[in-house]
């Protein structure tokens, strides 16, 4: 346990004024372990992380900060799903589960259901995304739904 508060690496303006989405990732996702390990605990394991509701509180944080990344002024090939990820746009999911690495190609959970191709291993279905519902829907992080309409907060974090 740490005391004060947490000693995150990178300031939100560092994140917010990364050029290019490789950088971006990298120091959001650092600030994000950081806030899972500060917490501890439940949430400081992925595997039990979200049982405890505290840990939408750390996500929202990083949708926040993306979508401000995405929506900063002149970027608007941020919304393209084509463009965004940079030089990680074609990756795919690489090693074995569970030390796996999802790319950007990668099928997302849950929605693409449990026998998607390259999709997580050992997921539990859940439905609507199994049976009978069956409602599956392959999408990627290129899919343009998720990249080209970022969520407006009603706080604007200004690099
Ligand atoms: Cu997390």
């Amino acid at each position: 346990m740490m005391d004060g508060a947490p000693r995150f690496r990178y300031t939100e303006a560092q994140i917010i004024q990364a050029e290019e989405y490789p950088d971006m990732r990298v120091m959001l996702e650092g600030n994000h372990n950081t806030a899972h390990n500060y917490i501890g605990g439940t949430i400081g394991d992925p595997h039990t992380s979200f049982r405890d509701p505290f840990v939408f509180l750390i996500h929202s944080n990083v949708d926040r900060l993306y979508a401000t990344w995405q929506l900063q002024p002149e970027k608007e090939w941020r919304l393209d799903p084509d463009r965004i990820y940079g030089s990680e746009s074609d990756t795919a999911t690489t090693g074995t589960y569970p030390e796996a690495h999802i790319g950007i190609l990668s099928p997302l959970e849950l929605w693409a259901g449990v026998d998607a191709p390259g999709a997580e291993e050992s997921v539990v279905e859940t439905r609507p995304w199994a049976p009978p519902e069956n409602q599956q829907a392959i999408k990627n992080s290129r899919d343009k739904s998720l990249v080209s309409n970022p969520p407006r907060y009603d706080t604007t974090v200004s690099g």
